[in-house]
Protein backbone atom coordinates (compact mmCIF):
# COMPACT_ATOMS: atom_id res chain seq x y z
CA UNK A 1 0.00 0.00 0.00
CA UNK A 2 1.05 3.47 -0.90
CA UNK A 3 2.13 5.21 1.90
CA UNK A 4 1.19 9.12 2.84
CA UNK A 5 3.99 11.48 1.53
CA UNK A 6 5.33 13.34 5.02
CA UNK A 7 4.75 17.19 5.19
CA UNK A 8 8.22 19.01 4.74
CA UNK A 9 8.63 21.62 7.88
CA UNK A 10 7.64 24.60 5.89
CA UNK A 11 4.43 23.36 3.96
CA UNK A 12 3.50 22.07 7.04
CA UNK A 13 3.98 25.68 8.18
CA UNK A 14 2.17 26.99 5.55
CA UNK A 15 -0.56 25.09 7.03
CA UNK A 16 -1.18 26.07 9.98
CA UNK A 17 -1.12 29.13 8.89
CA UNK A 18 -3.19 29.33 6.01
CA UNK A 19 -6.03 27.06 7.51
CA UNK A 20 -5.95 25.70 3.88
CA UNK A 21 -4.32 21.82 3.82
CA UNK A 22 -1.22 22.26 1.28
CA UNK A 23 -2.21 19.57 -0.97
CA UNK A 24 1.18 17.71 -2.00
CA UNK A 25 0.72 19.62 -5.06
CA UNK A 26 4.06 20.70 -5.53
CA UNK A 27 5.85 17.73 -5.50
CA UNK A 28 7.06 15.62 -8.72
CA UNK A 29 2.49 14.81 -9.26
CA UNK A 30 1.90 18.51 -9.42
CA UNK A 31 3.69 18.58 -12.85
CA UNK A 32 0.83 16.78 -14.08
CA UNK A 33 -1.74 19.14 -12.52
CA UNK A 34 -3.86 22.28 -14.81
CA UNK A 35 -1.64 24.79 -15.02
CA UNK A 36 -4.12 27.25 -13.72
CA UNK A 37 -4.20 25.36 -10.24
CA UNK A 38 -0.97 25.24 -9.98
CA UNK A 39 -0.35 29.03 -10.52
CA UNK A 40 -2.76 29.71 -7.95
CA UNK A 41 -0.77 27.50 -5.31
CA UNK A 42 2.70 29.14 -6.35
CA UNK A 43 1.00 32.72 -6.49
CA UNK A 44 -0.20 32.17 -2.39
CA UNK A 45 2.68 31.20 -1.11
CA UNK A 46 5.02 33.89 -0.96
CA UNK A 47 2.87 36.28 1.69
CA UNK A 48 2.51 33.77 3.98
CA UNK A 49 5.91 32.88 4.21
CA UNK A 50 6.48 36.80 5.06
CA UNK A 51 3.82 36.34 8.03
CA UNK A 52 5.57 33.23 9.50
CA UNK A 53 9.11 35.13 10.31
CA UNK A 54 7.95 37.02 13.01
CA UNK A 55 6.61 33.69 14.50
CA UNK A 56 9.93 32.60 15.43
CA UNK A 57 11.76 35.38 15.96
CA UNK A 58 13.24 34.78 19.76
CA UNK A 59 12.13 37.23 22.12
CA UNK A 60 15.51 39.70 22.80
CA UNK A 61 16.59 38.96 26.06
CA UNK A 62 17.55 42.29 28.48
CA UNK A 63 21.28 43.29 27.68
CA UNK A 64 23.32 42.17 30.93
CA UNK A 65 26.35 44.08 32.09
CA UNK A 66 30.05 42.29 30.58
CA UNK A 67 31.89 40.65 32.37
CA UNK A 68 34.54 43.87 32.58
CA UNK A 69 31.51 46.29 33.14
CA UNK A 70 30.08 43.84 36.67
CA UNK A 71 33.82 44.40 37.90
CA UNK A 72 33.65 48.17 37.41
CA UNK A 73 29.81 48.23 38.73
CA UNK A 74 31.57 45.91 41.79
CA UNK A 75 34.22 48.43 42.50
CA UNK A 76 32.19 52.06 42.35
CA UNK A 77 32.49 52.68 45.74
CA UNK A 78 36.52 52.78 44.99
CA UNK A 79 35.96 54.31 41.78
CA UNK A 80 34.01 57.20 43.62
CA UNK A 81 36.11 57.69 46.56
CA UNK A 82 39.51 56.90 45.40
CA UNK A 83 39.42 57.89 41.86
CA UNK A 84 36.76 60.71 41.75
CA UNK A 85 38.80 62.51 44.68
CA UNK A 86 42.13 62.58 42.73
CA UNK A 87 40.00 64.08 39.74
CA UNK A 88 38.57 67.00 42.04
CA UNK A 89 42.25 67.36 43.18
CA UNK A 90 43.69 67.66 39.30
CA UNK A 91 40.70 69.13 38.27
CA UNK A 92 41.67 72.62 36.30
CA UNK A 93 45.23 72.54 37.25
CA UNK A 94 47.37 74.02 35.30
CA UNK A 95 50.73 72.10 36.58
CA UNK A 96 51.74 69.35 38.83
CA UNK A 97 53.40 70.18 42.07
CA UNK A 98 54.77 68.84 45.20
CA UNK A 99 51.95 70.42 46.80
CA UNK A 100 49.75 68.10 44.25
CA UNK A 101 52.11 64.95 45.49
CA UNK A 102 51.35 66.01 49.18
CA UNK A 103 47.14 66.38 48.71
CA UNK A 104 47.52 62.32 46.58
CA UNK A 105 49.62 60.83 49.64
CA UNK A 106 46.56 62.16 51.79
CA UNK A 107 43.93 60.61 49.58
CA UNK A 108 45.89 57.28 49.45
CA UNK A 109 46.76 57.00 53.08
CA UNK A 110 42.93 57.27 53.61
CA UNK A 111 41.64 55.08 50.61
CA UNK A 112 43.64 52.59 52.72
CA UNK A 113 46.46 51.88 50.16
CA UNK A 114 48.60 51.69 53.47
CA UNK A 115 51.29 53.60 54.91
CA UNK A 116 54.20 51.84 53.20
CA UNK A 117 52.87 51.58 49.68
CA UNK A 118 51.98 55.24 49.66
CA UNK A 119 55.30 56.22 50.56
CA UNK A 120 56.81 54.20 47.99
CA UNK A 121 54.15 55.15 45.28
CA UNK A 122 54.60 59.30 46.12
CA UNK A 123 58.23 58.84 45.84
CA UNK A 124 58.04 57.52 42.58
CA UNK A 125 55.68 60.17 41.15
CA UNK A 126 58.49 62.72 42.55
CA UNK A 127 61.31 61.49 40.58
CA UNK A 128 58.41 61.51 37.68
CA UNK A 129 57.78 65.10 38.43
CA UNK A 130 61.52 65.78 38.49
CA UNK A 131 61.96 64.19 35.32
CA UNK A 132 59.07 66.68 33.83
CA UNK A 133 56.68 63.77 33.20
CA UNK A 134 53.70 64.92 35.02
CA UNK A 135 52.52 67.65 32.85
CA UNK A 136 48.81 67.57 33.98
CA UNK A 137 46.19 65.38 35.77
CA UNK A 138 45.75 62.60 33.02
CA UNK A 139 49.81 62.76 33.28
CA UNK A 140 49.37 61.97 36.89
CA UNK A 141 46.82 59.88 37.08
CA UNK A 142 48.21 57.37 34.40
CA UNK A 143 51.29 57.49 36.23
CA UNK A 144 49.93 56.64 39.25
CA UNK A 145 48.02 53.67 37.40
CA UNK A 146 51.60 52.71 35.77
CA UNK A 147 53.16 52.28 39.32
CA UNK A 148 50.32 50.89 40.98
CA UNK A 149 50.48 47.73 38.31
CA UNK A 150 53.75 47.28 38.44
CA UNK A 151 53.38 46.34 42.17
CA UNK A 152 50.26 44.31 42.30
CA UNK A 153 52.08 42.52 38.96
CA UNK A 154 54.96 41.63 41.25
CA UNK A 155 53.49 39.60 42.87
CA UNK A 156 50.50 38.45 41.14
CA UNK A 157 49.91 34.19 39.68
CA UNK A 158 47.27 32.59 39.68
CA UNK A 159 45.90 29.77 41.79
CA UNK A 160 47.45 27.02 39.38
CA UNK A 161 45.41 23.81 40.94
CA UNK A 162 46.55 20.61 38.18
CA UNK A 163 49.89 20.52 39.84
CA UNK A 164 48.92 18.27 42.27
CA UNK A 165 45.93 15.73 42.86
CA UNK A 166 44.00 15.81 45.07
CA UNK A 167 45.61 19.69 45.34
CA UNK A 168 44.24 20.68 48.88
CA UNK A 169 42.95 23.72 49.48
CA UNK A 170 42.75 25.54 52.90
CA UNK A 171 40.86 28.45 53.37
CA UNK A 172 41.04 30.29 57.02
CA UNK A 173 40.44 33.88 58.51
CA UNK A 174 38.27 35.74 61.00
CA UNK A 175 35.15 35.71 61.61
CA UNK A 176 32.23 36.76 59.42
CA UNK A 177 34.89 37.35 56.29
CA UNK A 178 33.26 35.40 53.55
CA UNK A 179 35.26 31.77 54.18
CA UNK A 180 32.17 29.77 53.10
CA UNK A 181 30.85 31.72 50.65
CA UNK A 182 33.97 31.74 48.59
CA UNK A 183 34.57 28.17 49.25
CA UNK A 184 30.79 27.75 47.98
CA UNK A 185 31.77 30.20 44.96
CA UNK A 186 35.32 28.32 44.27
CA UNK A 187 33.56 24.95 44.18
CA UNK A 188 30.64 25.86 41.83
CA UNK A 189 33.56 27.21 39.33
CA UNK A 190 35.80 23.98 39.68
CA UNK A 191 32.78 22.25 38.89
CA UNK A 192 31.56 23.97 35.87
CA UNK A 193 35.42 23.34 34.74
CA UNK A 194 35.04 19.24 34.91
CA UNK A 195 37.25 19.45 37.65
CA UNK A 196 36.09 16.68 40.75
CA UNK A 197 35.55 18.70 43.91
CA UNK A 198 35.13 17.66 47.95
CA UNK A 199 34.54 19.84 50.82
CA UNK A 200 35.38 19.33 54.06
CA UNK A 201 33.34 21.32 56.89
CA UNK A 202 36.24 21.62 59.53
CA UNK A 203 34.40 24.68 61.04
CA UNK A 204 32.66 22.15 63.59
CA UNK A 205 32.04 25.62 66.10
CA UNK A 206 28.53 25.68 65.20
CA UNK A 207 25.95 23.21 63.04
CA UNK A 208 24.82 25.98 60.98
CA UNK A 209 28.29 26.04 59.44
CA UNK A 210 28.24 22.69 57.96
CA UNK A 211 24.69 23.19 57.12
CA UNK A 212 25.36 26.24 55.13
CA UNK A 213 28.77 24.62 53.36
CA UNK A 214 26.09 21.43 52.42
CA UNK A 215 23.57 24.30 50.43
CA UNK A 216 26.54 25.07 48.86
CA UNK A 217 27.78 21.75 47.87
CA UNK A 218 24.11 20.48 46.78
CA UNK A 219 24.20 23.78 44.09
CA UNK A 220 26.49 22.36 42.31
CA UNK A 221 26.27 18.69 43.51
CA UNK A 222 29.52 18.43 45.62
CA UNK A 223 29.78 16.31 48.53
CA UNK A 224 30.50 17.44 51.65
CA UNK A 225 32.48 15.21 54.62
CA UNK A 226 31.14 16.60 57.89
CA UNK A 227 30.80 15.40 61.92
CA UNK A 228 28.83 16.26 64.16
CA UNK A 229 28.87 19.52 65.94
CA UNK A 230 31.91 20.12 68.12
CA UNK A 231 33.58 17.01 66.74
CA UNK A 232 37.51 17.87 66.44
CA UNK A 233 37.97 19.62 63.11
CA UNK A 234 41.34 17.15 62.74
CA UNK A 235 39.15 14.09 62.72
CA UNK A 236 37.00 15.63 59.33
CA UNK A 237 40.55 16.66 57.73
CA UNK A 238 41.18 13.22 58.39
CA UNK A 239 38.47 11.45 56.86
CA UNK A 240 38.11 14.22 53.82
CA UNK A 241 41.90 13.70 52.93
CA UNK A 242 41.01 9.84 52.94
CA UNK A 243 37.96 10.38 50.89
CA UNK A 244 39.98 12.70 48.21
CA UNK A 245 42.36 9.97 48.31
CA UNK A 246 39.87 7.28 47.46
CA UNK A 247 37.73 8.54 44.87
CA UNK A 248 40.17 10.45 43.02
CA UNK A 249 39.07 14.07 43.89
CA UNK A 250 40.86 17.15 41.98
CA UNK A 251 40.42 19.44 44.81
CA UNK A 252 39.39 19.21 48.14
CA UNK A 253 38.56 22.30 50.10
CA UNK A 254 38.67 22.93 53.49
CA UNK A 255 36.62 25.39 55.48
CA UNK A 256 37.42 26.14 58.66
CA UNK A 257 36.08 28.05 62.11
CA UNK A 258 36.29 31.75 61.98
CA UNK A 259 39.37 32.36 64.28
CA UNK A 260 41.19 35.47 66.06
CA UNK A 261 45.00 35.37 65.46
CA UNK A 262 44.96 36.34 69.02
CA UNK A 263 43.70 33.35 70.71
CA UNK A 264 46.31 30.95 71.44
CA UNK A 265 44.11 27.70 71.34
CA UNK A 266 42.69 28.30 67.81
CA UNK A 267 45.74 29.06 66.45
CA UNK A 268 47.27 25.23 67.83
CA UNK A 269 43.90 24.24 66.29
CA UNK A 270 44.83 25.35 62.99
CA UNK A 271 48.47 23.68 63.18
CA UNK A 272 46.56 20.01 64.48
CA UNK A 273 44.62 20.30 60.89
CA UNK A 274 47.51 21.44 58.95
CA UNK A 275 49.48 18.46 60.38
CA UNK A 276 47.06 15.98 59.25
CA UNK A 277 46.61 17.32 56.01
CA UNK A 278 49.94 17.31 55.82
CA UNK A 279 50.16 13.58 57.20
CA UNK A 280 47.86 12.31 54.93
CA UNK A 281 48.57 13.69 51.89
CA UNK A 282 52.25 14.71 52.02
CA UNK A 283 53.08 18.41 51.21
CA UNK A 284 49.62 19.32 51.28
CA UNK A 285 47.95 21.83 51.88
CA UNK A 286 49.19 23.30 48.31
CA UNK A 287 47.13 26.50 49.06
CA UNK A 288 46.55 28.36 52.30
CA UNK A 289 44.16 30.98 51.34
CA UNK A 290 43.46 33.53 53.78
CA UNK A 291 40.21 35.09 53.40
CA UNK A 292 39.85 38.97 54.20
CA UNK A 293 37.17 41.55 54.33
CA UNK A 294 38.38 44.35 51.87
CA UNK A 295 35.80 46.73 54.71
CA UNK A 296 37.75 46.24 57.34
CA UNK A 297 40.43 48.46 56.02
CA UNK A 298 43.29 48.60 58.09
CA UNK A 299 41.73 45.65 60.46
CA UNK A 300 42.34 43.64 57.05
CA UNK A 301 45.94 44.84 57.32
CA UNK A 302 47.09 43.20 60.90
CA UNK A 303 44.94 40.17 59.97
CA UNK A 304 47.38 39.39 57.02
CA UNK A 305 50.38 40.14 58.93
CA UNK A 306 49.51 37.83 62.06
CA UNK A 307 48.04 35.00 59.82
CA UNK A 308 50.52 35.05 57.73
CA UNK A 309 53.34 34.95 60.48
CA UNK A 310 51.27 31.97 62.46
CA UNK A 311 49.11 30.23 59.49
CA UNK A 312 51.32 29.55 56.58
CA UNK A 313 49.37 31.70 54.22
CA UNK A 314 50.11 31.48 50.72
CA UNK A 315 47.51 33.63 49.07
CA UNK A 316 44.79 36.05 49.59
CA UNK A 317 41.17 36.57 49.28
CA UNK A 318 40.21 39.87 49.38
CA UNK A 319 35.80 39.92 49.69
CA UNK A 320 32.95 42.91 49.85
CA UNK A 321 35.11 44.96 47.82
CA UNK A 322 31.90 45.89 46.75
CA UNK A 323 30.71 47.46 50.28
CA UNK A 324 33.59 49.90 50.57
CA UNK A 325 35.51 52.99 48.85
CA UNK A 326 38.75 51.58 50.54
CA UNK A 327 39.96 49.05 47.52
CA UNK A 328 42.86 50.08 47.79
CA UNK A 329 43.38 47.67 50.18
CA UNK A 330 44.11 45.43 47.24
CA UNK A 331 47.45 47.29 46.90
CA UNK A 332 48.49 47.20 50.32
CA UNK A 333 47.94 43.72 51.27
CA UNK A 334 49.64 42.20 48.21
CA UNK A 335 52.48 44.86 48.23
CA UNK A 336 53.32 45.06 51.70
CA UNK A 337 53.22 41.32 52.23
CA UNK A 338 54.68 39.79 48.73
CA UNK A 339 51.53 37.85 48.64
CA UNK A 340 49.46 36.84 45.67
CA UNK A 341 46.00 38.00 45.79
CA UNK A 342 44.16 34.89 44.06
CA UNK A 343 40.55 36.30 44.39
CA UNK A 344 38.67 38.94 44.58
CA UNK A 345 34.84 39.11 45.46
CA UNK A 346 32.65 42.05 44.26
CA UNK A 347 29.03 40.67 45.11
CA UNK A 348 27.44 38.17 46.56
CA UNK A 349 26.93 36.03 43.15
CA UNK A 350 28.83 33.17 41.97
CA UNK A 351 29.96 35.70 39.31
CA UNK A 352 31.14 38.30 41.60
CA UNK A 353 34.42 36.13 42.52
CA UNK A 354 36.84 37.29 40.21
CA UNK A 355 40.49 35.74 39.69
CA UNK A 356 42.43 38.70 40.93
CA UNK A 357 43.95 40.15 37.86
CA UNK A 358 46.31 42.93 38.49
CA UNK A 359 45.98 44.40 34.96
CA UNK A 360 41.72 44.27 34.53
CA UNK A 361 41.40 45.71 38.31
CA UNK A 362 43.51 48.83 37.71
CA UNK A 363 41.93 49.25 34.05
CA UNK A 364 38.48 49.01 35.55
CA UNK A 365 39.16 51.67 38.87
CA UNK A 366 40.93 53.82 36.68
CA UNK A 367 38.66 53.94 33.43
CA UNK A 368 35.65 56.53 33.61
N1 LIG B 1 28.58 42.06 49.31
C1 LIG B 1 29.35 40.98 49.47
N2 LIG B 1 29.05 40.10 50.44
C2 LIG B 1 29.84 39.02 50.59
C3 LIG B 1 30.96 38.78 49.76
N3 LIG B 1 31.55 37.63 50.16
C4 LIG B 1 30.82 37.17 51.21
N4 LIG B 1 29.78 38.00 51.48
C5 LIG B 1 28.76 37.89 52.55
O1 LIG B 1 29.39 37.88 53.83
C6 LIG B 1 28.59 37.16 54.76
C7 LIG B 1 29.45 36.20 55.59
O2 LIG B 1 29.91 35.19 54.75
P1 LIG B 1 30.37 33.74 55.25
O3 LIG B 1 30.83 33.03 54.05
O4 LIG B 1 29.33 33.09 56.07
O5 LIG B 1 31.60 34.12 56.19
P2 LIG B 1 32.54 33.12 57.00
O6 LIG B 1 33.91 33.69 56.96
O7 LIG B 1 32.39 31.74 56.55
O8 LIG B 1 31.94 33.31 58.48
P3 LIG B 1 32.20 32.35 59.77
O9 LIG B 1 31.98 30.95 59.33
O10 LIG B 1 31.17 32.83 60.74
O11 LIG B 1 33.57 32.63 60.25
C8 LIG B 1 27.52 36.47 53.95
O12 LIG B 1 26.32 37.18 54.10
C9 LIG B 1 28.00 36.59 52.51
O13 LIG B 1 26.96 36.64 51.56
C10 LIG B 1 31.27 39.76 48.73
O14 LIG B 1 32.24 39.66 47.97
N5 LIG B 1 30.42 40.83 48.64
MG1 LIG C 1 31.91 29.99 57.57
Amino acid sequence: MEQPKKKGFFKGLIDKISGVPSSPDISLESAQEPQAEMQNTLRREPPEVKIVAPVVVEPVPPAKPGFFERLKLGLQKTKDGLIGRIDTLVLGKKEIDADTLEELEEILITSDVGVKTTVELIRRLEQRLGRNELKDGEALKSALKEEILQRLTAHHSVLDIDNRQPFVLLVIGVNGVGKTTTIGKLASRFTASGKKVLLAAADTFRAAASEQLVVWGERSGVDVIRHKEGADPSAVVFDACKAAVARNIDILIVDTAGRMHTKVNLMEEMKKIRRVIDREIPGAPHETLLVVDAATGQNAISQTRLFKEAAGVTGIALTKLDGTAKGGIVVAVSHEFALPVRYIGVGETIEDLRDFSPQEFTDALFQA
